[in-house]
């Protein structure tokens, strides 16, 4: 069935590829982000392909802005049948003694406070037509904590309790709650983590075959359309090549 998706961090990497796949699979989108001008792109995009859309530009660390944003949408496509909490980022890969304060507020704003937001803001209403999905994408790096990810490691483990938590408090209702949590996926996320460092963050992804945004997606749209009965609680996806979080296994280096 045709499914009202809103996907956070639409803009790019595994927020972008869900929205393809979305679309690809015949829903409706809501895409937010920070970036209006890429938001209108994407949207160009995929009307064109026949997707119907709608973008929201705001960041899901100002609350009042997201607030304003989801309740200005039409009442139609309030009735969101699929909330993908995708915002996130890492800032930096040091000693936790060394850690940026800037670094480690943002990451615990978007990470966090702002997927609690979202949830906030989106989940009263599933709960009152006693249907829908809440897709958080959380990581590996939320099992187990890995050299000079402390923070990060951190706030991707609150993504984990805070999904426990919330398929806990909707185990009464129809709702699914799903932890996706992908290993090494070739995205800007490293570059970001790296502040721009390119040849840093090219250095992740060496001598082995990352996992995509799409392959990400794919595994988002699966859960989205397992029968009704079906919850798909948890996916720890990672690379073929990849044993956990920290170990990691590069040919020919
Ligand atoms: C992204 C996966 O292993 O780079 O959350 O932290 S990892």
């Amino acid at each position: 069935m045709n499914k009202i998706v809103l996907i956070t961090g639409a803009t790019s990497g595994i927020g972008l590829a869900c929205a393809r796949k979305f679309a690809a699979n015949g829903d409706r989108l809501i895409l937010t982000g920070r970036n209006e001008q890429r938001l209108e792109e994407i949207s160009k995009e995929l009307t064109a392909k026949g997707t119907q859309v709608i973008t929201l530009a705001f960041d899901v660390r100002d609350r009042e802005k997201a607030t304003q944003c989801i309740e200005s949408l039409p009442a139609e496509w309030k009735e969101i049948d699929v909330l993908i909490n995708n915002a996130g980022l890492a800032l930096g890969l040091e000693p936790e003694y060394e850690g940026s304060y800037d670094d480690w507020d943002i990451m615990v704003d978007t990470n966090i406070k702002g997927l609690l937001t979202m949830t906030r803001l989106v989940v009263p209403g599933m709960v009152q037509r006693d249907r829908g999905h809440i897709i958080n994408v959380g990581s590996v790096a939320g099992d187990a904590a890995y050299a000079n990810g402390n923070v990060y490691c951190a706030t991707k483990s609150a993504v984990k309790t805070i999904t426990d938590g919330l398929r806990i408090d909707v185990a009464n209702t129809a709702i699914r709650v799903t932890n996706l949590k992908p290993g090494l996926v070739e995205t800007n996320f490293s570059n970001t983590r790296f502040h721009g460092d390119t040849e840093r963050a090219a250095n992740v992804y060496k001598g082995i075959k990352p996992l995509t945004g799409d392959d990400i997606a794919d595994v988002a749209v699966f859960a989205a359309n397992a029968p009704e009965h079906v919850q798909i609680a948890e996916i720890l996806v990672l690379a073929t090549h990849q044993g956990s979080g920290s170990v990691i296994v590069r040919q020919n280096q």
